[in-house]
């Protein structure tokens, strides 16, 4: 696997000899999965990213619409309105920022202006989302998800989840290259949570290594405060610390590259002692 990823003005070490990344979540939406709006200010905003700095984020993820199963959707403008603020007040802290969207207009207006990588949980399958992103230097999460946040949990169905969100990211892979975007700009992630029942979400943990290992690309994992942390631990939101802690570990040694969390300081702690004894 490739040891960097190419992240627009950055160039990120994802080896094996370097500690796993940290992204950092930054939510400036009012009705957030668990900040709860808190961030919706921009200058409170501002604050919560230089937190992260402080604590070693390594990529400042910025969404302007809740993901959340169940989420209504934001308009176009309503998105830009809570996003391009920070993208200008945020472009030169320092940090790689990725914008956490699937509208094609959302990823061209925040490239332009400075951002470093597109996060999409709809696997740059909306018309023109690839086209947006071609001619950059940014990185792409291609993120899997079953249907979308507003039905995703009502049924999620798979034949084997493993090879399903395996071969659904083949394909969006393939699809990518097409454009002749560069592979080094790519990661892949397998949308834990979107679309995916509790044993689903344990079936991919537990298979990243392979998911890794057949699309040869850094894998990122979200599983920060999420819903099936709170299944295992019947705990509410606020009191997943050490439930996300725990994943976070499991997913890095299981192969995961990237980590995308709410607790910025304690994950490079853990993930420091984590890679200090298994460097
Ligand atoms: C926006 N968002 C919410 N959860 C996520 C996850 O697990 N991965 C990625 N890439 N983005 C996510």
């Amino acid at each position: 696997m490739q040891s960097h990823l190419q992240c627009g003005r950055y160039r990120l070490s994802i080896a094996a000899t370097s500690r796993p990344l940290v992204m950092g979540i930054l939510n400036v939406t009012p009705d957030s999965f668990s900040d709860a709006g808190k961030y919706h200010a921009l200058d409170t905003a501002i604050s919560h990213a230089e937190e992260m700095i402080a604590a070693g984020v390594d990529i400042i993820d910025i969404g302007g619409e809740s993901t959340r199963p169940g989420s209504q959707p934001v308009s176009l403008q309503g998105e830009l309105d809570r996003v391009m603020p920070l993208v200008y007040a945020l472009r030169d802290c320092g940090k790689p920022l990725s914008i956490d969207t699937y509208k094609p207009e959302v990823m061209r207006e925040t490239v332009a202006a400075g951002a470093d990588m597109i996060n999409d949980i709809n696997g740059f399958r909306a018309p023109g989302a690839l086209a947006a992103v071609a001619e950059s230097d940014c990185a792409l999460c291609i993120m899997h998800m079953q249907k979308d946040p507003l039905s995703m949990q009502l049924k999620p169905e798979y034949q084997d989840v493993v090879a399903d969100v395996s071969t659904f990211l083949h394909e969006r892979i393939a699809a990518i290259a097409q454009m002749n975007i560069a592979r080094d700009r790519l990661c892949i992630d397998p949308g834990f949570g979107f679309g995916k029942s509790l044993a689903h979400n344990i079936a991919l943990l537990k298979n990243i290594g392979q998911l890794q290992t057949s699309l040869d690309l850094p894998l990122l994992a979200g599983l920060s405060r999420k819903s099936m942390l709170g299944a295992l631990l019947d705990k509410p939101v606020e009191q997943r610390l050490a439930g996300s802690l725990a994943a976070a570990l499991a997913a890095v040694a299981n192969g995961a590259r990237i980590v995308r969390v709410h607790d910025v300081a304690e994950t490079v702690d853990a993930l420091t002692v984590w890679h200090a004894i298994n460097q």
